[in-house]
């Protein structure tokens, strides 16, 4: 199918250097506001799905995966190629296993297409981690990432593809991200935001949202 299909990334990433991981994990611990708000904008709307690499199901503590009330997709090369299955048991007892990203949104796609009624808003996320944000980044699909910056600093082994804080110039083949408002940010997600700067735990972060202009 060719039926548009919007992809919003979802990340956390350290303001130096864009660290988005370290050792298999998060690269901080505590941030439970934060985590609150991944959760409650990701399933907003009923019917929404998460896209994330293996590494990052495995990252994800078992009693919350796959995560409660979102489709999840979990992307490995080792996973069969074609069409993926819809999950055993249902989306809360297992995930949906995709060769490719590409295998991904076919499947999600076909899905939309399935619907007979409206329901929910049926957002898709990207939610990591570096592999699976690059190959959506090179995706005319994704339209916009919900950046969290954190602002303190950690040492990370992992990173976010595409540095983001600057508004770019679009040049050839280069699309243009530009950080939208808080307002704007707000509207998209639904539900208001703290103005400025959070801390939690003597770590200091800043809810974003940025979009592709092309
Ligand atoms: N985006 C943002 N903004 N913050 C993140 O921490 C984040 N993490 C990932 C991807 N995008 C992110 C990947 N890592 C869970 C754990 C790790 C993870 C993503 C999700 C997780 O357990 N989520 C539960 C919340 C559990 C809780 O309440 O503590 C969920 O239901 O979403």
């Amino acid at each position: 199918s060719l039926a548009p299909l919007e992809l919003t990334l979802v990340v956390a990433a350290t303001a130096r250097d864009m660290g988005i991981g370290a050792n298999g994990g998060l690269p901080w611990t505590g941030l439970r506001k934060e985590m609150a708000y991944f959760a409650r904008v990701t399933k907003r709307g009923d019917n929404n799905a998460v896209i994330m690499g293996r590494k990052t199901w495995d990252s994800i503590p078992p009693k919350f995966r796959p995560l409660r009330g979102r489709l999840n997709v979990v992307i490995s090369r080792s996973f069969a190629s074609g069409l993926p299955k819809d999950p055993a048991g249902g989306p809360d007892a297992s995930p949906v296993e995709a060769s490719s990203l590409e295998a991904a949104l076919e499947y999600l796609r076909q899905k939309k297409t399935a619907m007979t009624s409206e329901s929910g808003s049926g957002r898709v996320f990207v939610i990591g981690g570096a592999q699976i944000y690059a190959a959506a980044l090179g995706l005319a699909e994704t339209r916009r990432v919900l950046l969290t910056r954190v602002v303190s600093d950690f040492s990370c082994d992992t990173f976010f593809p595409l540095a983001l804080g600057t508004t770019t110039e679009k040049t050839a083949d280069v699309p243009k991200w530009v950080q939208r408002s808080r307002a704007e940010h707000a509207a998209w997600i639904g539900e208001e935001l703290p103005e400025g700067t959070q801390t939690e735990n003597g770590t200091e972060y800043e809810y974003q949202m940025w979009e592709r202009v092309d």
